[in-house]
């Protein structure tokens, strides 16, 4: 289907005058002072904040306007004019708010006040802070720590994480899951496991020396829209831009830049991606191993004539472990194999091979389309394998680059916010705080659910997020919060998860980093790790919402303190009124990364986090960069063959939502306006179902444990997309996810490859 076969997709590049609107449209409908616009102007400055939208880096020169339409979007939802006060709820009992509209929640505005639920009136009501605390830790002191999940959502700052980590060890557990779990935690094993580092290796000013970019399953117009500066600069430079998608992102073909006077006053934009080849869902193995085919037999080719080797044999020799073995499987993988399981054709990926030959250095840069699958490890281990046959770790100019989600995900692992007790410096800690850390892993969040499912969780702290949404199997999980004992949310805003529990449920609002956080020591500052990996300061700027709502170091100093009391070692009142002070235990547990941290960390551009595999040392087993074979080029090794019918569904984002925050219900880059009740189908598969634009259909999950998911009401949008994979929303399509459709290794929910059935009104 070309292009223009898509009356109502969005016809414009991403950036440029739509992007205008947008914001100056959020800006109004949050009613946000406009003074606050200017507030834009301080985003992602070394002098400013760090936005709470992506994570992506933020350079040592800003620009004017370093922001972006998603950006300014959740700055603005921070900052709106809207309250939820005592009085809302009590004019609104908690079945009743149950009733609203996701979007309607969040919509009513920023959290004032801590709020306690009260089963009488089934309303939450006021609570002071301090009676919130003393309650909080009293239960939590008659609990079994192994029963307990203290879950991070990804946005808080490193100073908090560090807090939350220690008392949750000091408290007994190692039940410290985030959203990595669901989201790049197949990143985190996988580079782990192949070059001793469990991050990306990309810095910005590789973009100025690469030759070439890959993109895999990552839409950087919407989630890491900043990126396009750099992308745009190097499309400048001639740099091509290789896509694999099974979907024509709009915002992956075209950019137009608002900061550029020429980009927006004239009608050609630039194009993003010079190669565009719509994989399967799935089917990134094969098409990763169709490349390196390609490259080990050209290779080959040069061995037997004497000409120059394609393989840079060198770095081979020298820096990794498994090269041979895994050029063995290499050139026996069929071609028939591989154009089967990638949907592409050899001429596709023969394409790109020839590009990846020509480059000297070379960036893969990828996202969700590859971690959230059964196989999405193997994904990561063949990115690197790709890279390392050419030399392209380590190098200037070339790596793996994991595109992060949440604005502090990766600093949150950084500062020991894990479930599995070897990544954190357990010895370092019980040294410097007196303590016996436990030494048994912890849960990962589908291990809590699973455990929430059998009964064995009583309490849930959750520093952000809104799990009853962000989970799969929803219909499974949400019944059994109602048996939690406790739940306890620090939050800006109310959402689905907050009426969803059990007896005894809080309310914590906390300050968004926007704003000033003011304590007994002064105004206080907070720093977070970009998906570079470059820690950066940051303080807020504009006046909290309310006086009454408290910083997230308040919060979580206030809950440990409570809990731990005289067993801690730890002044956490004395850590509540400057920060600086966790910086400076920070700095005793890791002192290579924080060392003089309280000046370094305003540096413009940032602090690199030192990464071994940056300088070609691997922290791996071998102490080799390890090749790894596929185990299979297939991605699901619960479908193949089963039902002729089965489609495979992707859960994606739209630019109008940052993740279960819904700001509208367009998709404007996509075209779709007022739902997100949406699948995107290829026409041929419409026509095989019957199915016309418009038509409402169900899906259903093709499993056989004997559990019934089924999303109804869905209306059917054809798309440019492979036959037999389509495309779907999240978070509404998340009752067809299963729990244990998950990556085998690092527990990360496929939610790019559900399989499903088409079951039309009511019919099966
Ligand atoms: N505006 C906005 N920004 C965000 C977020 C948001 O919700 N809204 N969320 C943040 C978070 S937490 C994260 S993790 C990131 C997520 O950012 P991304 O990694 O971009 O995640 P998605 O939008 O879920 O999906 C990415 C792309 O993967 C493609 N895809 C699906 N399946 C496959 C496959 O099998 N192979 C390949 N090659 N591609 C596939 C989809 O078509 C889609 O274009 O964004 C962050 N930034
Ligand atoms: N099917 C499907 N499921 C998915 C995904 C998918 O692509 N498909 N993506 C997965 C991914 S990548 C992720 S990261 C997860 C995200 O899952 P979650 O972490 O559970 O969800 P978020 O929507 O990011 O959390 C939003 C909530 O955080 C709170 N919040 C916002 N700002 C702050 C703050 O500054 N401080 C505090 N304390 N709270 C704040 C607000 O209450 C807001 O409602 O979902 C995962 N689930
Ligand atoms: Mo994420």
């Amino acid at each position: 289907m070309s292009k223009d076969d898509k009356s109502d997709a969005y016809p414009y590049a991403s950036g440029g005058w739509g992007s205008v609107k947008a914001v100056a449209t959020i800006l109004l409908q949050e009613k946000a002072p406009l003074k606050d616009s200017r507030v834009l102007m301080h985003q992602n400055k070394p002098d400013g904040f760090m936005c709470v939208s992506c994570s992506w880096a933020k350079p040592a020169d800003p620009h004017t306007f370093e922001f972006c339409e998603s950006g300014a979007k959740a700055t603005a939802w921070d900052l709106t004019a809207k309250r939820v006060t005592p009085d809302f709820f009590e004019l609104h009992t908690v079945s009743e708010l149950a009733k609203w509209h996701d979007h309607d929640l969040e919509e009513a505005g920023r959290l004032t006040e801590p709020m306690r639920y009260d089963p009488v009136t089934d309303r939450y009501v006021p609570v002071p802070w301090q009676e919130a605390f003393d309650a909080i830790g009293a239960e939590l002191r008659t609990l079994e720590p192994a029963s307990v999940v203290f879950y991070t959502s990804g946005r808080a700052s490193l100073e908090t994480s560090y807090m939350l980590q220690l008392f949750a060890r000091m408290y007994g557990t190692n039940n410290l899951p985030d959203s990595s779990n669901m989201c790049h935690e197949s990143t985190a094993v996988g580079l782990k496991e192949s070059i001793g580092v469990g991050v990306g290796t990309v810095s910005l000013d590789d973009f100025e020396k690469t030759d070439l970019m890959f993109f895999f399953g990552q839409n950087v117009g919407t989630n890491s829209p900043r990126m396009l500066h750099q992308l745009q600069d190097a499309r400048k430079r001639g740099v091509p831009i290789i896509t694999f998608n099974p979907l024509r992102e709009p915002g992956l073909l075209h950019f137009a830049n608002p900061q550029s006077p020429v980009d927006m006053l004239t009608p050609s934009d630039t194009q993003i991606s010079t190669q565009y080849h719509q994989v399967k869902t799935g089917g990134d193995t094969a098409a990763i191993l169709g490349i390196c085919k390609l490259v080990i037999e050209a290779d080959d080719r040069a061995v037997s004539t004497g000409g120059a080797r394609v393989v840079d044999i060198d770095f081979v020799r020298e820096h990794t472990n498994g090269y041979e073995n895994f050029a063995q499987y290499v050139r026996a993988a069929s071609w028939d194999d591989i154009e089967r399981e990638s949907g592409l054709p050899r001429a596709a990926l023969e394409a790109a091979a020839d590009e990846y030959i020509k480059a000297n250095a070379v960036i893969i840069h990828y996202g969700m389309g590859l971690t959230q699958h059964r196989m999405g490890v193997q994904n990561v281990r063949m990115v690197c394998n790709l890279l390392m046959l050419r030399g392209n770790v380590g190098k200037p100019g070339a790596g793996p680059s994991p595109i992060r989600g949440h604005s502090n995900v990766q600093g949150q692992r950084t500062v020991g916010i894990t479930e599995k007790p070897e990544l954190a410096p357990l010895d370092q800690l019980a040294k410097q705080f007196s303590f016996e850390p436990p030494r048994e892993k912890g849960m990962s969040i589908v291990e809590a659910f699973e455990a929430m499912l059998d009964g064995k969780v009583n309490a849930m702290i959750n520093l952000g997020g809104n799990l009853v949404r962000s989970v799969p199997d929803r219909i499974r999980t949400e019944p059994a919060w109602a048996a939690l004992g406790l739940t306890v949310n620090v939050t800006t805003k109310l959402n689905r998860s907050h009426l969803v529990h059990g007896p005894r449920s809080y309310l914590l609002p906390c300050l968004s980093r926007i704003e000033i956080d003011r304590q007994a020591g002064g105004e206080q500052a907070v720093s977070m790790e970009d998906s570079t990996a470059h820690f950066h300061g940051s303080h807020g700027v504009v006046e909290p919402a309310a006086p009454t709502i408290r910083s997230e170091p308040f919060i979580i100093a206030g809950i440990a303190k409570a809990t731990l009391g005289e067993q801690s070692s730890v002044d956490w009142d004395a850590w509540r009124d400057d920060y600086s002070r966790v910086r400076v235990e920070m700095s005793k547990t890791w002192p290579e990364m924080f060392h003089d941290f309280e000046s370094r960390m305003w540096t413009p551009g940032g602090v690199i986090r030192p990464l071994p595999a940056r300088q070609r040392e691997w922290k791996t087993k071998s102490g080799k960069a390890e090749f790894m074979v596929p185990a299979s080029l297939g991605e699901d090794p619960d479908m193949p063959g089963r039902e002729p019918n089965a489609l495979r569904l992707m859960t994606l984002r739209s630019d109008s939502q940052f993740n279960t925050t819904i700001y509208s219900l367009d998709d404007r880059f996509r075209g779709i306006k007022g739902s997100r009740m949406v699948i995107l189908m290829n026409p041929a598969d419409m026509e095989k179902r019957g199915l016309a634009h418009g038509d409402i259909i169900g899906l259903e999950t093709i499993a056989d444990d004997g559990v019934e998911r089924r999303v109804d009401g869905l209306s059917v949008v054809p798309f440019d997309v492979p036959q037999g994979c389509i495309g779907g929303y999240y978070p509404e399509c998340n009752p067809l996810l299963p729990l244990w459709h998950y990556a085998k290794e690092s527990k990360v929910p496929g939610a790019k490859s559900i399989p499903v059935r088409v079951v039309t009104a009511g019919a099966r």
